[in-house]
């Protein structure tokens, strides 16, 4: 029996594709895919793939094969449809399989884990944990709140920017994001459905979201707009309500949930003696000119939890440490490393 594993991730698409056989025969199997008969040990060819794609494969010996065809979803769909009508056995890559050169159970998933974050700032950390996890005097109820808050570095939160019309929502985003997602124009009712897009605050990955404005209008589309912009709202990590110098804070009642962040924009258009009245929790900013904008982002980061990251926290990074933490385990996590 061959086994069949796709070892590049499975649900997207990427340049190059690689899928891994195993079992005694794997030769004749090749021969029969590429109808090419010589297969020198550890050289690499370029083949058809029974004429679903052409790309390069490899045996490493007479137990181990790998194809590399292009990465695109229906290649690699079509291509183990075919060697499964081979009779190969598809069977899901372990983490170890994933990277052999890991020493332990643990140090394949925390590469896993580390090949998957959109954080860079989770790199350090991770590469920490093996030496955060030997020490004696590990809490597991410390480490339980401490991964709540980091598991954040692999499972990107968003944030979500409302406020009336107007205001330099959209402003704001595009500053963010790099570049121009979202339209923006001295016209109230501008943003209609919600746009975002993903950016880093400091290494850490987030999801940016620009909601339509606020206002009562007696347009039909715009209302809609709102409308579906609340299910985004509702489910922000961090909820930032944005008004400018002109307008107040009162928006009770249209968002479900309360503001994490108060801001308020365009103090570039008022003097310095006026920007001092506003009160500790709002926080003055200018989407045009910048002013402001560092302390947004640590206040963002702060209402995540990751303002501060010391490389020393103990992360349950893994299901498994997940279940060790759980259960009490101290056995479990010596045999897990
Ligand atoms: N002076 C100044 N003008 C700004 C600032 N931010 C945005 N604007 C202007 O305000 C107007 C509205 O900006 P948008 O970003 O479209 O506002 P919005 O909140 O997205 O508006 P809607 O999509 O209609 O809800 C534009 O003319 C911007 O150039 C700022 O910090 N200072
Ligand atoms: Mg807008």
């Amino acid at each position: 029996m061959i086994t069949l594993s796709l070892t590049t991730p499975g649900n997207t698409a990427g340049a190059v594709a690689l899928l891994q056989l195993h079992g005694p025969g794997v030769k004749p199997l090749l021969a029969e895919l590429c109808d090419q008969n010589h297969w020198d040990d550890g050289k690499v060819y370029l083949c058809d793939f029974a004429g679903i794609d052409e790309g390069l494969a490899v045996c490493l010996n007479d137990q181990w094969a790998q194809l590399m065809p292009h990465g695109g979803l229906r290649v690699i769909e079509l291509l183990t449809e075919k060697l499964i009508s081979m009779d190969c056995h598809l069977k899901p890559a372990s983490n170890r399989e994933l990277y052999p050169e890991a020493a332990s159970d643990f140090e394949a998933d925390m590469l896993a884990t580390l090949a998957l974050s959109p954080s860079p700032a989770a790199v350090d950390l991770l590469l920490a944990q093996a030496e955060n996890w030997s020490r004696d005097d590990l809490d597991f109820t410390q480490i339980a709140a401490d991964t709540q808050r980091l598991d954040r570095l692999c499972h990107m939160p968003s944030v979500v920017l409302v406020g009336p019309a107007n205001v330099g929502k959209s402003t704001l985003t595009n500053r963010i994001l790099g570049y121009a997602a979202s339209i923006v124009a001295d016209l109230p009712g501008t943003t209609r459905d919600w746009v975002g897009g993903m950016t880093q605050l400091r290494g850490i990955a987030v999801r940016w979201m620009d909601t339509p404005g606020i206002r009562i209008s007696d347009d039909d589309v715009e209302q809609q707009a709102i409308g579906l912009a609340t299910q985004v709202i509702n489910q922000a990590d961090v909820l930032i309500h944005m008004t400018d110098v002109q307008s107040g804070f009162e928006l009770a009642g249209i968002t479900e949930r309360n503001p994490d962040l108060l801001v308020v924009n365009k103090v570039d258009h008022i003097d310095d003696a006026k920007q001092l009245s506003f009160p500790e929790d709002i926080l003055p900013i200018s989407a045009t000119t910048g002013q402001g904008l560092g302390e947004l982002v640590e206040k963002i980061l702060e209402k995540l939890g990751l303002h501060h990251i010391n490389a020393q926290t103990p992360w349950a990074f893994s299901r498994q440490l997940k279940r060790i933490i759980t259960d009490g385990d101290h056995q479990a996590l010596r045999h897990y490393m």
